[in-house]
């Protein structure tokens, strides 16, 4: 074995070496770039369950306003409207709640007198009674006593109709 001969044997075991550097290096790195892009994965996990907990409240939150805005739509509790024509009472029976307002309107051609039975005495529930009501008027009046009552037209007592109170 000449000089040269060694030389190059030499140059041969350091690349050698040189490249196993390189490639522990390149190792490392990739396993470092690996566990960031884990704990990146983790975050972006632990973000989205934020996010979908934050939209679900939020839903929740919606349904209770709209729950909130639809109850007060109990017909009962708005007072309800009695229409009277030439034909009598429009309707044979009108439900209301208590405490709440009774309309009564007359669109006949006539006088109308709104009053409980029984006629003539009008004492089953004097509360419902009122004034004589001029043909195209209407007059209001809150009903507090529950139960079922008969009406009729005093001035027509053939007229009749059913206010029940709840
Ligand atoms: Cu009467």
């Amino acid at each position: 074995m000449d000089n040269q001969q060694q030389t190059g044997l030499q140059t041969t075991q350091k690349s050698n070496k040189t490249w196993l550097y390189v490639l522990g290096v390149v190792v490392v790195l990739a396993l470092i770039g690996l566990g960031v892009w884990a704990l990146t994965q983790n975050d972006d996990e632990s973000a989205e369950t934020t996010t979908q907990s934050s939209t679900q409240t939020t839903t929740e939150q919606t349904d209770t306003e709209t729950d909130a805005a639809t109850a007060p739509e109990d017909a009962t509790t708005e007072g309800v409207e009695i229409v009277y024509t030439d034909d009598g009472f429009a309707e044979s029976s009108y439900t209301v709640a208590a405490g709440s307002t009774v309309t009564v309107k007359n669109d006949s051609s006539s006088d109308l007198q709104f009053s409980s039975d029984d006629h003539p005495s009008h004492l089953e529930n004097s509360e419902l009674n009122q004034a004589v009501l001029a043909s195209g008027q209407s007059q209001q009046f809150t009903v507090s006593e529950t139960g079922t009552w008969g009406i009729h037209d005093h001035l027509n007592a053939s007229n009749t109709t059913t206010l029940v109170v709840e």
